[in-house]
């Protein structure tokens, strides 16, 4: 017999699990029929009892809901310490300081309009007010700096970054304090160096490896003589003595002329000024001997590669084309490695280039093109002017030589002079709404709007030339192409520069500096600390101190490696997503950190400006005395 069918009993058939008997159901049900069978009374008692327990526990459920919904998983502690019935009020919420009021802004150094402009962009950009997760940057699974990860500490650097771009963030701190910050950066820098890369070229920080490019410990031999002018002597011992036993210029490498000639005879020639070591002058003497092949051309405009160890020198593989900049900036350490062995092939080889370079055509108003042919000496792709990537520091040593050789050359001067001349006429632009200074491009008479970060060298070699008696509107220009060049800074997001700009120049646009996609990289590049130094020197405007002080901070949030080192990141708009690149250029050794110390630093005759003159990867030369 079949039970008889019960109306309060609920059968559900899952597909592929038989029946399934729904206890909980029965259960209640049961439940149910003891309810009805207890007295109006009991049922009223009942009924109180549960209403007073669910108002005492309303706070504790109501907190956790909300921890929940607001993304937060309660803690451990949360759980298991917080007591049910809470013996006191929850503290009052502080509403949140106002991060970006005009107020605050108003005050501040440079124009005020450009100042208030981190806040969301019309281009689907991130506000800084965004920003979450603070300091934790993965790549590839690579932590880079997890130092604080509550809210609170969230919204605290999220106002240090505002303070960072809009605060005259160096004012209220000691000289002493300022180059200690330096210090440790370099410190950072080199753990991770030290700890993964030695003596190789390249710290690779997130991978804890290193890159090579020509095999001779670059990053090493670059930041010898910041390592000194910092004052870091037991880092800068540890170096020598590889430099003494492990440095060999003896393999079979090519390497770039232009890369080991700045970097490293440079580097060697720098140090051994500064400490007089004569190791380093024995290594600059090999290595600039190794590099001579590269002046072999049927032109005498050298190839862009040598083989050390094999003393053969060849043009990329694509082309007999030399780079103009890479030909031209060269000149001040071959002319000083034969001031130093009394040796003229040096300075004969790399002056030759200058004298072919000085009477060619193809310039525009003293601007040159960007390629130079090996074979017949001539400008190749011509019609095409900047002073970015590729033309860049022919501009700086044509000046950085007249100072060398103690203003004697007048031929360098007149080419340098036309050359600012012929900047003004071609490359100078206002950018709208705000009428920023900029350099642009120039490709067969059309302008472009176009600015490298490469550009940024040209304040301060402006200031220099102002320094050493030039126009004084040379001054001029430096001090609004240096505000320029600080907003290409703190109109990101991040407060680093993109790579390169492109400036609007119509009117009615919302806002001056446009990134491309492509451009939004940042390699941690000196240019624009660099030419903070010299207008700091020159002026002693703090305002220069505070920008570079910003430009370190923003370093220091956003590239810093928590295992040791910096990385060059992709994305300098996008504080959420920097993403990381995994490489710490030796120029941020070399340059960047050297000239953020020298910017820092009060004493005018720490590396002089009347005694040195900075070759392109700011090595400090002596300028020669005049006797010389
Ligand atoms: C350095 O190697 C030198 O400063 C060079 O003149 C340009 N590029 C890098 C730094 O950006």
């Amino acid at each position: 017999m079949h039970p008889p069918s019960r109306q309060d009993y609920i059968s559900i058939s899952l597909a592929g699990q038989g029946t399934y008997n729904n206890g909980k159901q029965w259960r209640r049900q049961s439940c149910w029929r003891k309810w009805k069978r207890l007295s109006r009374l009991q049922r009223s008692l009942i009924l109180l009892f549960l209403f007073m327990c669910g108002i005492a526990s309303y706070p504790a459920v109501t907190e956790h809901l909300r921890g929940l919904t607001d993304g937060e998983r309660s803690t451990e502690s949360d759980s298991v310490l917080r007591p049910v019935f809470p013996q006191v009020l929850p503290e009052p919420v502080t509403p949140r300081p106002e991060p970006s009021s005009q107020k605050k802004l108003s005050n501040k150094r440079g124009p005020p309009i450009l100042q208030n402009r981190l806040q969301k962009k019309g281009n689907g950009t991130v506000a800084v007010g965004e920003q979450k997760e603070e300091g934790v940057v993965s790549w590839r699974g690579a932590v880079v700096h997890a130092d604080r990860d509550t809210e609170e500490a969230k919204e605290e650097e999220s106002k240090d970054h505002l303070l960072a771009n809009h605060q005259s963030g160096s004012s209220n701190q000691s000289e002493a304090s300022l180059l200690e910050a330096v210090k440790d950066a370099f410190r950072h820098a080199w753990q991770g160096y030290k700890d993964f890369a030695w003596g190789h070229d390249e710290l690779r920080p997130l991978s804890k490896s290193y890159s090579e490019w020509f095999g001779l410990g670059l990053t090493l031999i670059d930041a010898l003589d910041t390592m000194w002018i910092l004052g870091l002597k037991e880092e800068f011992e540890e170096a020598r003595t590889w430099v003494a036993t492990e440095l060999t210029f003896n393999k079979n490498v090519d390497v770039n002329l232009f890369e080991s000639t700045i970097r490293i005879l440079g580097g060697l020639l720098s140090t051994y000024h500064l400490t007089g070591d004569t190791m380093f002058l024995d290594k600059a003497k090999d290595i600039g001997s190794r590099l001579m092949p590269a002046f072999n051309t049927p032109s005498k405009i050298p190839y862009s590669d040598v083989n050390i160890g094999k003393g053969t020198a060849h043009p990329p593989r694509w082309t007999s084309d030399s780079t103009v900049a890479e030909v031209t900036s060269i000149q001040l350490e071959f002319r000083e490695l034969s001031r130093l062995t009394q040796d003229p092939q040096y300075q004969d080889a790399v002056a030759e280039v200058m004298k072919q370079v000085h009477t060619l055509d193809g310039k525009l108003d003293g601007l040159v093109p960007m390629f130079i042919n090996t074979n017949n000496g001539q400008f190749t792709h011509q019609g095409i002017f900047t002073l970015g990537a590729r033309a860049d520091s022919y501009y700086e040593y044509l000046l950085k030589q007249w100072i060398q050789g103690g203003k004697k050359e007048d031929q360098l001067l007149q080419d340098y002079v036309q050359a600012i001349e012929g900047v003004k006429k071609n490359l100078l632009q206002k950018s709208s709404p705000n009428g920023l200074t900029f350099v642009g491009e120039l490709s067969h008479g059309q302008f472009s709007p176009k600015m490298d970060h490469l550009v940024c060298f040209l304040p301060g070699t402006l200031a220099l030339g102002a320094h050493h008696g030039l126009p004084a509107d040379h001054m001029d220009l430096a001090k609004q192409l240096m505000e320029t060049c600080y907003q290409m800074y703190t109109q990101m997001e991040t407060g680093l520069s993109p790579e390169i700009v492109h400036f609007n120049m119509h009117e009615g646009s919302i806002r001056d500096i446009d990134v491309k996609l492509a451009d939004r990289h940042n390699l941690l590049r000196p240019e624009t600390v660099e030419s903070l130094f010299y207008l700091y020197r020159f002026t002693k405007d703090h305002k220069y101190q505070d920008w570079g002080w910003n430009i370190l901070q923003n370093f220091n949030k956003y590239t810093k490696v928590s295992s040791g080192g910096y990385t060059s990141i992709n994305n300098v708009r996008d504080p959420d997503y920097t993403s990381p690149r995994d490489k710490m250029e030796s120029f941020f050794l070399g340059e960047t950190l050297k000239y953020l110390y020298l910017l820092f630093s009060d004493d005018p005759s720490l590396i002089s400006l009347d005694e040195y003159v900075f070759n392109t990867e700011a090595h400090p030369l002596p300028i020669w005395p005049s006797t010389a």
